[in-house]
């Protein structure tokens, strides 16, 4: 009897034990990143036209940034931030990446590893866009250093963007679905002889480049860089959400019993937009706010896998974008003819490529079903606190460069928030501060010749109070000289 209640005594501590290591858990971290959607392409942020019940459902019930900031205003800087908590203007290779090597140190600490120290399994599935290999690749041997070499266990991605080649996706370094007798070749000089280009055979395209995007052809579109053989590996345009999704939910199985880091890159709404058919005419502006509520879509679908394993509960999800809205980004795609009265940039400035607002304000979220508590903040925020943030929130002692531990900000929408950043944009860089933003003058097209984007270049000094006027029309400079001043020596003081 004494046995047999001490046995029964022994199993109910056991469960009991169990229990609490349940709670203690660390959090699975998923990262949700679209490339090119807007602050006002989101419904949850009341801007646009557009309806994203997924995305709203997260921003519904968790923090919903209205002050959140991508790094950069261009892809490779944003995501060179992302990753290392470093301000991307003080590595000169991070600038949008075509073809070129990994911009990432593979001795510089990372988001996943500093993950992996806790024991993380880590992942990225979609767009990388960060370099491969050290100088020529060769894409018929695995591919190093890559995502594998500077902290993700598993790699599933596109290499750069769904615009330049090579269009063929590279698991674990290796391109997937390569025949060996068909090597893969890749040259961003020149055209491999005999191969047909967007430039001089238009006749094959069954989308047409406005500006830029004339070389190789693959699926009737013609893209950045050419291209010849391994044609076995090319990817489906039309299938590359379901895709990434499809290898995304297929992680999160096999990894829920383990805490898991998924940096879910999704590829919309960047150029080429190529929704798969079913989404087709959904949205009424044409591929682009299709292709947008597809990833809605994919946002859901990865949710409700989240949801049926049971591990919601554990799981902060951040969902942002790596820079601002653009329409016209180089193909005929009926972007701005279609878009009616939807507003992308929300009431702000600018867009990709710009210094203005709309060029890193973007959505971002910070979701945990059961632990975060729905509410908006307005505290400003980047992806660059990220790295600090999370190393917080899993009780990790390392620290980035230039990045904050907001976790209380992330977890609560409220506490300490950041004073100042430095915003960039291909390669120019100015001051926000206090809600106050310092534009430095600088030459070139006010406005974008493609893609019609204002891109915050002025002879002078720009100066806006965003508390009075967020839509930057009102320029302070040469009326508030003090605050000008101040703001000058706080951007040459971060900048150095
Ligand atoms: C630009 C491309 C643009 C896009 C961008 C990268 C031209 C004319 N424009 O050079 O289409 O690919 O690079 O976008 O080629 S990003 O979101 O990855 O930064
Ligand atoms: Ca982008």
């Amino acid at each position: 009897m004494y046995h047999r209640l001490s046995s029964i005594f022994s199993l109910l501590l056991f469960l009991f034990l169990i229990g609490c290591q349940k709670k203690t858990t660390p959090p699975n971290i998923v990262i949700i990143y679209l490339d090119d959607l807007g602050y006002g392409d989101v419904s949850a942020y009341q801007q646009g036209t557009l309806q994203t019940p997924n995305i709203d459902r997260l921003a519904n019930g968790g923090v919903k940034f209205t002050n959140g900031h991508a790094a950069s205003a261009t892809c490779t800087p944003s995501r060179y931030a992302l990753m290392t908590g470093q301000y991307p203007w003080r590595n000169t290779q991070a600038k949008i990446s075509t073809g070129a090597a990994l911009i990432i140190d593979t001795l510089q600490m990372t988001l996943p590893k500093m993950l992996q120290q806790k024991n993380y399994q880590t992942a990225i599935v979609g767009k990388w866009h960060l370099g491969l290999g050290l100088d020529t690749i060769n894409y018929n041997q695995r591919i190093s250093p890559g995502p594998n070499e500077v902290g993700f266990d598993y790699a599933y991605i596109m290499p750069d963007t769904q615009d330049r080649v090579p269009t063929v996706y590279i698991e674990n370094g290796n391109v997937v679905n390569l025949d060996a007798n068909d090597p893969l070749l890749v040259s961003f000089k020149q055209n491999f002889e005999g191969e047909p280009t967007g430039w001089d055979n238009p006749e094959l395209l069954t989308t047409k480049w406005h500006h830029g995007h004339y070389n190789s052809i693959v699926n009737g579109i013609s893209r950045i860089g050419f291209m010849k053989g391994g044609k076995s590996a090319y990817w489906s345009d039309l299938d590359m959400a379901d895709h990434f999704l499809e290898k995304a939910k297929d992680y999160i199985t096999q990894n829920q019993n383990t805490p898991f880091f998924l940096f879910y890159s999704l590829q919309q709404p960047h150029v080429p937009r190529t929704p798969h058919p079913r989404f087709e005419g959904q949205s009424g502006m044409g591929p682009r706010g299709d292709a947008i509520l597809e990833a809605d879509w994919c946002i859901g679908e990865v949710y409700k896998t989240l949801e049926t394993l049971g591990l919601l509960e554990n799981t902060l999800i951040v969902l942002s974008s790596d820079n601002g809205p653009v329409l016209n980004d180089g193909y005929y795609d009926d972007a701005v003819e279609k878009l009616g009265n939807h507003t992308p940039s929300g009431i702000f400035r600018g867009g990709k490529y710009s210094l203005f607002e709309a060029g890193t304000r973007v959505p971002f979220i910070s979701y945990w079903k059961g632990r975060i508590v729905s509410t908006t903040s307005e505290k400003l925020i980047s992806q660059i606190d990220l790295f600090n943030s999370i190393a917080a929130i899993i009780d990790s002692p390392l620290t980035s460069q230039d990045g904050l531990n907001l976790s209380e900000l992330i977890l609560t929408g409220s506490g300490p928030e950041r004073e100042n950043l430095i915003l960039e944009a291909s390669g120019r860089t100015a001051l926000k501060q206090n809600n106050w933003v310092l534009i430095p003058p600088y030459s070139g097209n006010a406005v974008s010749k493609y893609t019609n984007v204002e891109l915050g270049n002025a002879d002078q000094y720009q100066l806006y109070d965003l508390n009075e006027d967020p839509q930057q029309s009102n320029n302070l400079a040469t009326t508030q000289l003090e605050k000008l001043e101040l703001m000058k020596a706080t951007y040459q003081k971060l900048k150095k």
